[in-house]
């Protein structure tokens, strides 16, 4: 039987980003998405590609919630964009009534276009409300230094943020290095309240690719609904995300966008 993960994410229209990643990346594993839309972001291709961002009413959200989980039997979900108070609290409810295996968390906390300080309002209700029901945490570098106060510059540092972040909320966490650290290999650590496992792969190319931290919490979490290891799930999704970069689609934007359709395991 085909095990199915659910996405509470946002729309990127595209389809370089966001719940469109989420679904790719668990079919191209072997699993089946649903989907819970937290937001609508459009970017505008008439403003710098600014995003432009709608939330979803709360109640629709959980509905959709309702929905995908009576319909399936789910016990591996992955948290998205959430983007507003709102959303953080109407999913951290359903979190709470779900009672999850694994919940992957990609901590998102603001997208171009939002306004700073909608960051910060994010990223507090993020910390207090979601994150305790997270078992899996994926923080880029400057999400990982906005949740542990840790200011991350290099490989130490990285795995300094992700033991606060550990001992905040007791998750394993995936901190990821990616393109941003100096040196040429992209390197993603893993903590899990006992030992650090590093994932590395040499950097790819010269622009920002869209969507390859969607692409790594979503192979984490198909992987994770297959029944895997973190550190396994871990270890498949850095394939998984390496492969959609060296793929990825060059559109009229100035970044570039995974796309997960080769790669064959
Ligand atoms: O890649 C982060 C991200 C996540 N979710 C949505 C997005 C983006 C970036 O554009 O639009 C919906």
């Amino acid at each position: 039987m085909v095990n199915v993960a659910l996405s509470i994410a946002g729309s990127e229209a595209s389809g370089g980003a966001g719940a469109q990643t989420d679904i790719k990346t668990f079919h191209q594993l072997g699993t089946f998405g649903a989907t819970a839309l937290t937001c609508i972001v459009s970017f505008d291709p008439k403003n710098d590609w600014g995003h432009r961002f709608v939330p979803v009413e709360p109640q629709v959200i959980a509905d959709q919630i309702e929905a995908a989980t009576a319909v399936h039997d789910i016990d591996t979900v992955k948290i998205g964009m959430l983007g507003t108070p709102a959303t953080i609290e109407t999913v951290a409810e359903a979190l709470k009534a779900g009672n999850f295996k694994n919940v992957v968390v990609d901590p998102v906390l603001i997208c171009k276009g939002q306004e700073a300080g909608a960051a910060l309002d994010t990223d507090n209700a993020l910390k207090e409300k979601v994150l305790p029901y997270a078992t899996v945490i994926t923080p880029n570098v400057f999400e990982a230094s906005a949740l542990s106060g840790v200011e991350v510059t290099d490989l130490d540092s990285l795995k300094e943020a992700a033991k606060v972040i550990h001992e905040r909320s007791g998750a394993a966490v995936v901190a990821k290095g990616g393109a941003v650290l100096p040196g040429d290999q992209a390197i993603d650590v893993l903590y899990d309240g006992e030992e650090y496992t590093e994932y590395a792969s040499p950097k790819i190319g010269e622009r920002y690719v869209s969507g390859a931290g969607c692409t790594l919490a979503a192979a984490i979490t198909a992987e994770l609904a297959k029944g895997a290891s973190v550190r396994d799930a871990v270890a498949v999704a850095k394939r998984v995300v390496t492969s959609a970069i060296e793929n990825r689609v060059t559109p009229h934007t100035p970044f570039d966008e995974v796309y997960q359709g080769e790669y064959r395991g």
